[in-house]
């Protein structure tokens, strides 16, 4: 029996995944919230697919709870943000975690960390962890980390078509491991040490950031000389070795915005294009503000109130709203005590800022300038109710004369 420790955005449907093909899986979370919600049979985010991943779940008996089991498995995929103050990652959460697997598992048990750590965690933290609390690593306890790949947006199919990697001390349990994932997984499994799984997928998620970076500062610099960047981007992608990514209002999201800090808290003076990368996807926000100022003053739309901002969330089509270049753009806003703006998104039901709309019409009908920042698909199907808009587009999916882009 495996107990999944976590049940967020990665805990939830691998647990499903276990669970829907054969496995035994008990979900534990601290929110007792989310236990009861998912007890009463409903899914806490929504994501394709993940309903009928639920269901099957279900079927083969997953149950969820607020308590760790004793048992022989355990899969922790809990939260790792990163310190403001040094940069550095906050294990605080793996690090309660491992402590209540120690009070009631079984020896020889197998934990698995899935969060994203930064190279070294285990090492400084979980492994003194254990030692200190008497058990010894390789025999009473085996420690491994299988970072995950899934992309929010297409996290089902994923979940089962992207090659993964398992860090762990000993081949053996390392290959226990893979079987366990193999379940679900159809793609190729990695075993390796851990250090090189915690490195590999920070790096991962850096590699993002920087090539994402890329196409912000491109933006910059063509606007700041009158040049097309969207068309600039996509001639030089016709070169064999060319593939630039799309600039944007900037990085938000849980991952990409936060691994690269791991690498500059812990490696200062050496991580230097990966701290430029995230300065410049951190400007962002600021950036379109500046554009939404210089727009105001040219169309002669004076007041705040008649802006309205498209989208809260960080990406397209999830409703996922941590760390997103909306919000962020928000308290840059209060900062300079600019209030009034009207904001709009179909993925984020529960009101979380001021002026937030639920009904995409009523909020047309308020606004003068519409300022795209998250291209879901409904905007992209309703481009046509914007005819008499003002429109700042930061996705580059409006192809109409007139348009304000980055
Ligand atoms: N973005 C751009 N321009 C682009 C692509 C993305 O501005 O051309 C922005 C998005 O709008 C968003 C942010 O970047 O704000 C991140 O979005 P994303 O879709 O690139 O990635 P995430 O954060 O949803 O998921 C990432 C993925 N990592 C990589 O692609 C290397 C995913 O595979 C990881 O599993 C996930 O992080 C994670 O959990 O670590």
């Amino acid at each position: 029996m495996i107990n999944v420790i976590g049940l967020g955005y990665i805990g939830l449907p691998t647990a499903l995944a276990l669970s829907a093909n054969g496995i035994e899986v008990i979900g534990t979370d601290y929110d007792k919230n989310i236990v009861e919600t998912l007890n009463e049979g409903k899914v806490t985010f929504e994501e394709e697919g993940l309903d009928e991943l639920f269901q099957s779940a279900v079927k083969a008996g997953i149950k969820f709870t607020t308590e760790y089991i004793s048992t022989d498995t355990y899969i922790i995929s809990v939260p790792t943000p990163y310190n403001k103050t040094n940069k550095k990652i906050d294990a605080s959460y793996v690090i309660t975690a491992v402590k209540n697997i120690l009070d009631v598992c079984s020896k020889g048990t197998t934990v698995v960390i899935e969060s994203t750590i930064s190279p070294g965690t285990i090492d400084c933290f979980v492994r003194p962890i254990i030692e200190s609390n008497g058990f010894t690593l390789g025999e009473d306890i085996h420690i491994v980390h299988a970072p995950e790949r899934i992309l929010p947006g297409n996290m089902i199919y994923e979940l089962k078509h992207n090659s993964r990697t398992v860090g762990a001390d000993d081949v053996t349990i390392g290959e226990k491991v893979k079987q366990i994932y193999k379940t679900f997984c159809k793609a190729e499994i990695v075993v390796t040490d851990i250090r090189t799984a915690e490195m590999t997928k920070v790096i991962e998620n850096t590699f993002r950031d920087i090539n994402i970076a890329f196409a912000n500062e491109l933006a910059k610099i063509c606007r700041s000389d009158n040049m097309d960047v969207y068309e600039i981007i996509r001639i030089a992608n016709k070169h064999p070795r060319v593939n630039i990514l799309q600039p944007g209002p900037g990085v938000g999201g849980h991952c990409i915005s936060v691994d690269p800090w791991f690498l500059v808290g812990d490696y200062p003076g050496l991580a230097n294009i990966i701290l430029a990368a995230r300065k410049i996807n951190d400007s962002m926000p600021a950036f379109v503000l500046e554009r939404i100022h210089d727009i105001m003053k040219e169309t002669g739309v004076k007041d705040v109130s008649k802006v309205g901002l498209y989208g809260l969330t960080y990406k397209e089509d999830v409703d996922d709203v941590r760390e997103s270049p909306t919000l962020q753009m928000i308290e840059c806003m209060k900062k300079h005590l600019a209030n009034g703006i009207k904001i709009y998104d179909p993925f984020v039901k529960k009101d979380i800022v001021e002026n937030q709309y639920h009904n995409f019409d009523c909020f047309l009908d308020d606004i003068d300038i519409i300022v795209i920042l998250v291209a879901h698909s409904e905007i992209k199907k309703n481009i046509s109710k914007l005819n008499n808009k003002i429109i700042l587009d930061t996705k580059n999916i409006c192809y109409m004369e007139g348009v304000y882009r980055l």
